[in-house]
Parts: structure tokens; C-alpha cells; sequence
């Protein structure tokens, strides 16, 4: 492919360039690779070959705060997951205990049980402008630029994971923060509006709570949650102690439906 050329073809820009790119797109290969193999999904023989293409083409030889969401179509394109309808599991400040507790119950599926979610979480990445090369450290962080490849590929995959949300929706929020449903996060900004029915039946929030919370299900950020929710999607809110989803996570025998 064309991003294949560019980024690895040449020699010229010398060895230890090559081996440090070739070193990235051999982590995103492997991974790839790893993930098809544990998970029954429909691919060819050069899936991941065309994942690695659309995915450095998005990014590599432009600025680092020159990479907008839209950078990342031919990927979402190149994937098109098929949606698991009643079992998305969508959080925000809640990364750990909702990455247990997909790790031990096969019910719910968040966007890091995708493809695309599997293969880069965990990883930063940025190129140059007109190098050929990717680069994992020296990156800007988060906020530093907004149209930074790291924030743009989840805005872009969150997006692209919403659209799909149909049936039963789950999201598990933080109890224990002041504003459990923060404008900023990419769960209020990007997520909750790509939600619509019919498609989409219900948002079920897990409010995860400590016991001498700051948040409950009453708090001001949820009713703004429900304020900017498509009115016709019903609506829920269940507060559930932390101890109670890791008792359920220890016990291979509980069933998910026993967890809240
Ligand atoms: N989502 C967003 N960010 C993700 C992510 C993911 O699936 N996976 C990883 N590793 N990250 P937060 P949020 C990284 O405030 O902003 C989707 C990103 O670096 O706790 O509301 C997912 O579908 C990001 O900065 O949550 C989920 O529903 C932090 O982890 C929301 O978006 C997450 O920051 C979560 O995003």
C-alpha cells in the first residue's frame, strides 16, 4: 500500500529509523494478529497488513497537532465491526474496575474488546511533519493540542463505537468524583450524542460507589446526562457499590446478572 511505501520502503533515512518504525508496526501487527486469533471474526490473510496502512496513513509525515478525527475514516472503514447489541459497555473515569470486570464476565464487551480498541490501547504514538517515521515517546500529551493522533483516534473510534450502540446500553460511572458525567470526557462530548433510538432502546448507568460518596444517582452532572440524552431512549441509573462488583468479579461463579 501507499503508507506502506512511504513509511518502510526506503532504507535511505537510515537504520535506526527504520527499526524504530518497524518496530511500532510490528507491536500494531502482532497485536492485530493476537486479537483475530482469539476472537472469531470474520477476516482475510492481510487484514492486518490493511490495518497498519490506513492506520499510519492517518498520521505519519503530519504535524502531531495537525490530526484531526476524520484522519482516522479509512480505518474505521477498513474494520467495520459488527455491533453486539444489549452487551456495549461504554464508562468514563472508570477505566480499571470496567476492564476487570469484561476480563472476568464474557457479558458485557467495551470498546478495548474491539479490534481497533484492543490493538492501541495502552500505546502513544505520533510521527512529524514530512518524516516517515512513528515515534512513541516526545508525543503531546492529551491537552498539550487538542488535534493530537492519540486523542483523535479515540474520539474517532469512540464515535464510530456509539453509532453502532443498539438495544440495552450499559455505562459505568465514577460515585466517587464530584461530576461523575464530565462535559469534557469523551463519553459526554462525543459518545451520548451519537446515541439514538431506534436502534438504541436504553442507557443503563452503574453508578460505582464507595460508600461515603460524593455522587449519587440524584447528582447535577446526571441530570444534565439525561437532559442532553435523545428523550425518546428510556432511561436509568443504579447505584452499586464497588465491593459488590469485585466480589462478583472474584466469583467465577456469579452470573453478570448477579453483579447489580
Ligand atoms: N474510550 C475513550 N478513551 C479511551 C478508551 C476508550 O475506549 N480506551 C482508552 N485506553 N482510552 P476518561 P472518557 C484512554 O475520562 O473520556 C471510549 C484515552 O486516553 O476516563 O469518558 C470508551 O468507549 C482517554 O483519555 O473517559 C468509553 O465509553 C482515557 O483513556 C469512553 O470513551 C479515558 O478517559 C471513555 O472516555
Amino acid at each position: 500500500g501507499v503508507c506502506l511505501g512511504i513509511a518502510f520502503g526506503h532504507r535511505s533515512s537510515g537504520p535506526k529509523n527504520d527499526r524504530f518504525a518497524g518496530n511500532f508496526k510490528t507491536v500494531i501487527i502482532s497485536k492485530c494478529k493476537a486479537y483475530l486469533g482469539l476472537n472469531e471474526e470474520q477476516s482475510s490473510e492481510n487484514t492486518c497488513e490493511k490495518v497498519w496502512d490506513a492506520f499510519s496513513g492517518a498520521y505519519v509525515g503530519r504535524d502531531p497537532c495537525d490530526v484531526p478525527m476524520e484522519a482516522y475514516d479509512s480505518l474505521i472503514h477498513a474494520v467495520n465491526p459488527k455491533a453486539a447489541c444489549n452487551r456495549m459497555l461504554f464508562w468514563s473515569q472508570t477505566k480499571d474496575i470496567v476492564h476487570q470486570f469484561t476480563e472476568a464476565k464474557k457479558c458485557l464487551l467495551t470498546l478495548e474488546d474491539t479490534l481497533l480498541g484492543f490493538i492501541m490501547d495502552n500505546l502513544t504514538w505520533c510521527s512529524k511533519n514530512g518524516s516517515k517515521e512513528t515515534f512513541s515517546t516526545g508525543c503531546p500529551g492529551w491537552s498539550e493540542c487538542e488535534k493530537n493522533p492519540v486523542r483523535s483516534f479515540w474520539n474517532r473510534v469512540s464515535a464510530a463505537f456509539a453509532e453502532s450502540a443498539c438495544g440495552e446500553v450499559t455505562v459505568m460511572l465514577n460515585g466517587s468524583v464530584d461530576t461523575p458525567f464530565r462535559a469534557n470526557s469523551i463519553f459526554a462530548s462525543i459518545e451520548v450524542k451519537k446515541f439514538s433510538s431506534p436502534k438504541m432502546r436504553a442507557l443503563n448507568v452503574i453508578l460505582v460507589t464507595r460508600g461515603n460518596d460524593t455522587a449519587n444517582c440524584e447528582n447535577d452532572s446526571l441530570q444534565n446526562l439525561q437532559a442532553v440524552l435523545d428523550p425518546t431512549l428510556k432511561y436509568t441509573c443504579t447505584e452499586v457499590h464497588r465491593s459488590k462488583i469485585m466480589d462478583c468479579i472474584s466469583d467465577p461463579d456469579k452470573p453478570c446478572g448477579a453483579c447489580w
